[in-house]
């Protein structure tokens, strides 16, 4: 360098010199942690004399990974493999950060840890982008350039007459040296709880609502009548988990083993009171297993490079940090009691270190030593960043890391409601804790019938629910309801929304005497720093927020589980030394991460990589296999508010404004998907991976012409169904063909695919199903199409969008959408298959339930082509029906036929010798009565000189059948069959 041939006493001169600096946009103290406070900035007070504090400097990427992260699953995952290219590719270019230390060291400031372990205090290397500083009163300047000083002012605090409280501030934007700048430093992050969260103190500009007395959502007060379980009751019983029983047994040799999950605990770790090591965690949290029937020893690896400590809260109802640890660990140790517990503290306390939760996921993320693919945490920093902010580029960019690092990341939606406890009149969702690359769950309360029997809120609910309603029962059953209520009393009656606001007056509290800043519903609507990610645009949604300026963004939660309200977990209290109930999206969030790991682990059964980030693979289950979630369409989570006004809450005068979610039916933006049937949602994910590494050049159904339309993806045969709530007018566009589709209303409770899918449970009560047979579907029609005929729907006249083929088209079938609840499917009448692996010679599974009394009888058989073409013989050609049972395949067990289960049975089969890529189509034969029907209707009977369409999509390789010629009541469940390609791979856990 040239600096270093001059003579020394100019080069001491030279490095000594004030180097130039180049400000950061979006940096202001606000910009931080108070983006969208409607308060003016702090100012006045005096500089901070004494301080010291860690700031992590984060460069940008050598090369851009958005294309990379965009991409489908299966890509993205031949990509990961290779973690060396990958960081290389998309880490910091190896010169700039050597350049950014160099010039560090000749500005004299101090680093942490370049080039260190995993288990160091900080991460600071190239392919984590950062390198962690230390700054004081003596050098602020020097890093954040001659104007930028450290303020501490005393304000206001919220409620008039309560005092003041500190603020600690800096003036106007921050600055860098221009040498860091050149080599790409854009991110910032401050490892201290110095700038916290700047609440606008100005009078209410609005009067604010009214709200109703009482409980403020249905659901959460069956007060004695609530029930405490333990979280792997609550994982098997409710929701279905993938592995239970003798799978959890280490001696059994069918034991399995699921991976390490880690747990982001900011500052505690493992830390026990009087004993920051955590020495006596290991029999405390083996105490808890005992408690819950687990006789073995738990494996726990404490990350704690800058040591850790058990803290304190100021309060009784303050957040307490050691509480999250115990409900975290309690709920993935009873749920998965053979992961390996990884808990991260962060930096800690050693060298000026605030344990802040960017340091302990970023140790998590960079945990090359155990590499936990599954890390769940409850912890936010600093929630509000502002987009464009050095701060929301490196939180953004965490996240990132994550995905390419191939981990599932799982964050709680937090627990303060719409307003996200920020007072400043809006609803609110975290801009740091909202990644479009991790999981977020929302929470809900389980009801028992039981429970509700206890519960004022669902007194209407209980009543109509036994009196036999079918309006309730049905939004029951979209809910996981699967037993008549009657008998329900273990089991799920409804789920509702977690929230415990309580209005007495005007007191916003509940008998913990907590309201809107407290943790009591969970955080949910619009994140609105970031636009939606794609995969909520391929399912359809345009996310909003509900307050008048309607801004779009990142819908939260995407998926979510009890909570607590009138179920709770029995976790490990906060100081490990017994056992409590608690709740929280802090509880539903591990639990989750459990269900993660156990379909890592069938993942891996069955010859499949990680899960990693795969959060459109959740969407895509909710629209192929709509039964992976129980829907959840009660309660809201309303909690937006303005500091000052004639309601209290938490102590402090408040004006609540109204702004809030509710819960619907299908997504949304309280409740997510919903929550998790484990074992559907599991055989979804894993033929979605199947699918996408093996059968990538399968046509699909339609493929996209770019500019909106659709074009056939292969010559095939289209079922045409219409779903009307009233008479339509429909046509089907095929080339040049016009189908017509024209529908009467459909039967009110005409078989969702969620209900058809559901009905494949072997435990859901036949009786209960009996309440809602013969409701007709509307109009079944046929279409031939030509390989790369463009296809579009009219519906009254009007067009209609396909707003989510892009997930469902490649599993045969797409819906063209009028509206919400007018639509029409279009479906091929086979199924391709897409085995595990791609292999050759596998059994397949064949799922049914008969809802009709005749002797049933079910063919399966192969076909050349999407037409059900045989040797060049059309369905309606002479010698068909020879041909098929030429082509039959062989059933487990004997024959080529297989029995239907009886009315109101669930039945299945296996058939045998099915090869990759087989077309398959079935053949229904009524006994009873000797009437064969085929999926393509040119070969079914004719009325009126229309051949009569027998055979109903609902959803991926899933079917119904009518099973009376002429077309009889037309409610297409006479016999539901689903085809499960992969669920025999491996040891077959998900047969
Ligand atoms: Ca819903
Ligand atoms: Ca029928
Ligand atoms: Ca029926």
């Amino acid at each position: 360098m040239l600096r270093d041939s001059l003579p020394s006493n100019i080069r001491r001169t030279q490095t000594d010199a004030m180097p130039t600096y180049v400000e950061l946009a979006n940096s202001s103290y606000l910009d931080f942690a108070s983006w969208r406070t409607n308060a003016d900035p702090p100012s006045g007070g005096t500089p901070l004399s004494t301080f010291s504090i860690n700031v992590a400097l984060v460069l940008d990427r050598a090369n851009d990974p958005t294309d990379l992260l965009a991409s489908n699953w299966a890509t993205r995952q031949a990509a990961l493999a290779d973690q060396g290219a990958i960081w290389s590719t998309y880490g910091a270019d190896p010169t700039a950060y050597t350049n950014v230390v160099s010039a560090l060291a000749d500005l004299h400031i101090t680093t942490y840890d370049i080039g260190g372990t995993a288990d160091a205090q900080y991460i600071s290397s190239p392919e984590s982008r950062t390198i962690w500083v230390n700054v004081t009163q003596d050098n602020f300047t020097t890093l954040f350039g001659p104007g930028a000083t450290l303020m501490t002012v005393d304000v206001a605090a919220p409620s008039p007459g309560t005092g003041t409280e500190t603020v600690r501030y800096w003036n106007g934007n921050l600055s860098l040296p221009a040498e860091l700048a050149a080599n790409g430093v854009t991110g910032l992050w401050f490892d201290t709880a110095e700038f916290g969260q700047y609440p606008d103190y100005d009078p209410p500009p609005t009067t604010g609502v009214t709200l109703p007395q009482g409980w403020q959502s249905p659901g959460n007060s069956a007060g004695p009548a609530l029930v405490a379980a333990n979280p792997q009751t609550i994982a098997q019983d409710y929701y279905n988990f993938p592995l239970t029983g003798s799978l959890w047994d280490p001696t059994s040799p069918d034991a399995v083993t699921t991976g390490a999950i880690g747990l982001v605990e900011p500052g505690v770790g493992t830390a026990l009171p009087g004993d920051p090591t955590g020495s006596g965690f290991q029999a405390a949290i083996d105490a808890y297993r005992t408690s819950m029937g687990i006789s073995t020893s738990a494996n726990v690896i404490s990350v704690a490079g800058g040591g850790q400590e058990y803290p304190t809260p100021s309060s009784p109802t303050a957040f307490d940090p050691a509480g999250e640890r115990s409900l975290d660990v309690g709920v993935v140790t009873a749920i998965n009691p053979q992961s390996t517990l990884v808990v991260y503290a962060g930096s800690g306390t050693a060298n000026g270190a605030h344990g802040n939760g960017f340091t302990a996921y970023q140790s998590a993320f960079w945990d090359t030593i155990n590499n936990p693919a599954v890390i769940t945490s409850s912890f936010n920093y600093a929630s509000l960043s502002a987009p464009g902010s050095p701060f929301l580029i490196a939180s953004n960019g965490l996240y990132v890391d994550a995905a390419l690092r191939n981990i599932s990341v799982f964050n709680d939606a937090g627990d303060g409601g719409s307003g996200e406890t920020f007072g400043n009149g809006l609803p609110n969702a975290s801009s740091t804790h909202n990644s479009p690359y991790a999981v977020i769950v929302g929470g809900t309360s389980i009801s028992t019938a039981s429970a509700a029997q206890g519960d004022s809120t669902l007194s209407d609910l209980v009543a109509d629910a036994n009196a036999g309603d079918l309006p309730t029962l049905w939004q029951l059953i979209a809910g996981g309801l699967t037993q008549m209520p009657a008998g329900a009393d273990a089991n799920r009656l409804v789920e509702t929304v977690w929230n415990r606001y309580y209005v007495d007056g005007t007191a916003i509290a509940n008998p913990r005497g907590t309201g809107y800043l407290h943790n009591n519903t969970g955080a949910s609507g619009v994140d609105t720093s970031q636009p939606a990610p794609a995969y909520q645009v391929d399912y359809g949604l345009a996310p909003i927020t509900s307050d008048p300026t309607h801004q779009p963004g990142r819908g939260i939660p995407d998926v979510s589980a009890n909570a607590g309200g009138n179920m709770l977990y029995v976790v490990p209290n906060a100081e490990m030394t017994a056992n409590q109930n608690d709740d929280g999206t802090s509880a539903a969030t591990p639990l989750w991460a459990t269900l993660a790991s156990q379909i890592n682990a069938v993942f891996s059964d069955q010859g499949l990589p990680n899960l990693g980030y795969m959060n459109d693979l959740l969407y895509t289950a909710g629209v192929i296999a709509p039964a992976s979630f129980s829907d959840i369409t009660i309660g809201n989570s309303t909690s937006s508010f303005l500091y000052g006004g004639s309601y209290t809450s938490d102590g402090v005068d408040i004006t609540p404004t109204g702004y809030g979610y509710s819960a619907a039916s299908g997504y949304d933006l309280v409740t997510g998907l919903g929550t998790p049937n484990g074992v559907l949602l599991a055989r979804a994910l894993t033929e979605i991976a199947h699918s996408q590494i093996y059968f990538g050049s399968v046509p699909d159904l339609i493929d996209s012409n770019g500019t909106g339309g659709w074009t056939s993806g292969t010559a095939q045969t289209l079922l045409l169904q219409t779903s009307a709530t009233a008479s339509a007018t429909v046509a089907v566009h095929t080339g040049s063909d016009i189908t017509e589709a024209s529908s009467t209303a459909h039967g009110p409770y005409a078989w969702t695919s969620q209900l058809a899918q559901q009905s494949l449970q072997s435990d859901f009560d036949g009786a209960l199903l009996a309440l809602f047979d013969g409701q007709g579907q509307g109009n079944l029609a046929q279409a031939i199409v030509a390989n790369g005929d463009t296809v579009s729907v009219t519906f009254n006249g009007g067009g209609t969008v396909a707003a989510q083929a892009n997930l469902s088209t490649s599993s045969g079938f797409a819906d063209f959408f009028s509206d919400a609840s007018n639509s029409v499917r279009l479906a091929q009448a086979v199924a391709v298959a897409e085995t595990a692996n791609g292999a050759d010679d596998v059994n397949v599974v064949v799922r049914m339930r008969q809802v009709a009394g005749a002797d049933l009888s079910l063919m399966l058989y192969k076909v050349d082509d999407y037409n059900g073409t045989i040797g060049g013989l059309a369905p309606d050609q002479a010698g068909y029906a020879a041909a098929a049972a030429a082509r039959a395949y062989a059933v487990l067990g004997g024959g080529t036929t297989i029995a239907g289960p009886g009315d109101g049975n669930a039945g299945q089969a296996q058939i045998t010798g099915v090869d990759a890529g087989d077309l398959i189509a079935m053949q229904l034969t009524n006994v009873t009565n000797g009437d064969t029907f085929w999926a393509f209707s040119q070969a079914n009977e004719a009325v009126g000189g229309e051949h009569i369409a027998h055979l109903w999509n609902y959803g991926a390789n899933t079917w119904g059948w009518e099973d009376l010629a002429g077309g009889g009541d037309r409610d297409f469940n006479d016999l539901v069959v689903q085809l499960d390609f992969t669920s025999t791979a491996g040891h077959g856990w998900l047969v």
